[in-house]
């Protein structure tokens, strides 16, 4: 009864926090790569502006005459002490650090311009963001466009009205600067890459378009295909429909008051799974709209201890991944950027990944997509951050809607995740909760979980221990039993009671290891200590943690963080990888490649 009760108090603070009014810009456009698009990719002018200037007046204050507004001047009459135009150049997309060595630990604000030419058609038009990080204010010729907050989700504003004929400017002002109240606060372990990190683009749509849609297999039913499409407008009485030809469906349905269609359809598709990734050619259109996408058709459930993909059982055989380019580092933005780190993971026998720790590009996701592997997505949730502050809530739960609405159609996500290892609190049950149930709205059909700690029972019995058990579908956790957690011997000795009754994922282990420094005695730092601690790590799972149905190890690829301090064996990179930042596969990989063999 206790337990019930304490159950209930999280699920009613959460409703008090999940009523906050939510930041962010104008709903999504799903599926923005199927549309009328011009890219604004490609060099940009910029300027740092460590202090603001461009933003705030001598007095700290709001400026009027901005940057933003990048004034002509005649230099007789009129002056101004910044230009754009004969400014340096960067690329976009991809971050500030790694394109210029004057950046390389740059956080603060930079300003980006970019001209363009337009050319009207009389059709409404969206300015796009893949991605920014951290905060976003935008303004097209000089005229505020809107603003964003988070550095990893999407964002559009329309900009039907800003636009001229002929050339036209964006001015944005990026900020990464880290702050307490922020999502994430200011102390995590990977690199605060900054600027315009994804695509950048123009959206040409009607003026009553599909704004949103989502098609899939209902929920624990192989057989029974739903869908859900929205138009921009609450138009009442439209026809919308939805075709999948290599099925021989097309299905008409008609709008509601808030311009939702709705459909239910009899179908036996080949069911997506990491052996077949099978995806269909879709089409949804309006009177005056059409979106082509390509579907993967399966459902994902757990029953006692196991997850089970399409109805049957399957082991997650995955690997964390920083969202850092193979090689060479840096922000990826592109398929074949992402296929690197994915090709990897595929080589070691993995059918699942885990894209820590915060939502990583459209591309990677639909490249695991096409590789049939499965993703675990998550939002920078990430240790110390402000469980109190409702606009941290807020923030935190406009990220999560974010992601969930760029992915709702790609059935390789089979889990959603809001938070890695957070320190236990009565706030903190109420924050997370408030994010799951608030996951549990926008998507029904994924399994929902976060990354939890270990707690010690006794010197080598280990199990977990969170109030938040009773919320999400799977258990998991991050462990460093053989790194932070006594040595390798360590390993061979502990053993795991875990009580929920769900299925399990280690979400994190591992150790560090320099790529090419051997030891045969296995000092730490080696590769012969870190793939030690994963073939004991392996025997460990096998024989000592029932209920076991994953795991990914920390991590697939050396990364950078100011958190790695330790000279000749860290420099600024965290070191746990299985392959180093240039791409070298150290001994544990292979390790990892075997036990995987055998799951
Ligand atoms: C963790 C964190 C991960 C760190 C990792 C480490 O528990 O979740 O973000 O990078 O440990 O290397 O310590």
């Amino acid at each position: 009864m206790k337990k019930q009760l304490f159950i209930l108090s999280l699920l009613l603070g959460s409703i008090t926090l999940s009523a906050q009014e939510t930041p962010g810009s104008t709903p999504l456009i799903q599926n923005i790569y199927a549309r009328e698009t011009q890219s604004l990719n490609g060099y940009w002018n910029y300027l740092m502006d460590q202090q603001e200037i461009g933003y705030y007046n001598y007095r700290n204050l709001p400026s009027e005459d901005g940057f933003f507004k990048d004034v002509q001047v005649d230099n007789v009459t009129t002056w101004k002490e910044y230009d754009f135009d004969s400014a340096p150049v960067m690329r976009v997309p991809g971050d500030w650090n790694t394109q210029k060595p004057e950046l390389y630990n740059y956080e603060g604000t930079l300003w980006y311009k970019k001209k363009f030419p337009y050319k009207k058609s009389g059709k409404r038009v969206f300015l796009y963001f893949g991605a920014a990080n951290y905060d976003a204010k935008v303004w097209v010729n000089g005229r505020k466009a809107g603003d964003h907050v988070g550095g990893f989700t999407p964002f559009n504003f329309e900009v039907t009205d800003l636009l001229r004929e002929g050339e036209n400017s964006v001015i944005v002002k990026v900020d990464n600067k880290r702050s307490l109240d922020a999502v994430p606060t200011v102390n995590f372990d990977w690199f605060n890459y900054g600027g315009l990190t994804r695509d950048v683009m123009l959206v040409e749509v009607p003026s009553c378009f599909i704004q949103t849609y989502r098609i899939q297999l209902d929920k624990g039913n192989t057989r029974r295909i739903v869908a859900r499409a929205k138009l921009s407008e609450r138009r009442a009485g439209e026809k919308i429909t939805v075709e999948i030809p290599e099925l021989k469906i097309s299905r008409t349905a008609t709008t509601d008051a808030d311009g939702v269609a709705s459909f239910s359809i009899e179908a036996t598709p080949t069911l997506w799974n990491p052996d077949v990734p099978k995806l269909y050619d879709v089409v949804i259109s309006s009177s005056t709209d059409r979106v082509a996408d390509q579907i993967a058709f399966r459902t994902i459930a757990t029953r006692g201890q196991e997850i089970l993909l399409n109805g049957q059982p399957i082991f997650l055989k995955g690997v964390c991944i920083h969202d850092e380019a193979a090689y060479g580092g840096g922000r990826i933005y592109s398929t074949d950027e992402a296929h690197i780190l994915l090709q990897w993971a595929k080589e070691m026998n993995c059918n699942f990944v885990r894209l820590a720790h915060y939502p990583h590009s459209e591309q990677m996701i639909r490249e695991a997509e096409r590789m049939g592997i499965m993703v675990w997505s998550e939002v920078p949730v990430y240790w110390t951050i402000n469980w109190e502050s409702e606009a941290t809530f807020a923030n935190a739960k406009n990220q999560l809607g974010e992601m969930i609405e760029r992915d709702q159609n790609r059935g390789n996500i089979i889990i959603w995740s809001v938070a890695n290892e957070t320190p236990h609190s009565d706030a903190r049950d109420r924050f997370l909760s408030g994010l799951i149930s608030y996951t549990r709205s926008k998507d029904a059909t994924r399994l929902v979980s976060l990354a939890m700690e270990r707690h010690d029972i006794s010197e080598n019995e280990m199990t977990v221990q969170d109030n938040l058990h009773a919320l999400v579908d799977v258990v998991s956790f991050n462990q460093y039993v053989g790194w932070y957690v006594g040595r390798n011997d360590k390993i061979d000795r502990v053993s795991w009671k875990i009580p929920y009754g769900k299925p399990i994922i280690v979400s994190e282990y591992g150790g560090e290891c320099v790529a090419g420094y051997h030891s045969p005695e296995k000092k730490i730092w080696s590769e012969e200590y870190q793939a030690e601690l994963y073939a004991k790590s392996a025997r460990m799972f096998d024989e000592r943690l029932p209920g076991l149905a994953g795991t990914t190890p920390w991590l697939l690829k050396d990364y950078r963080s100011p958190r790695r301090v330790m000279p000749n064996m860290q420099d600024g990179y965290n070191r746990k990888g299985l392959v180093s930042e240039h791409g070298q596969k150290k001994q544990a990989f292979y390790v990892m490649q075997q036990w995987y063999k055998t799951k």
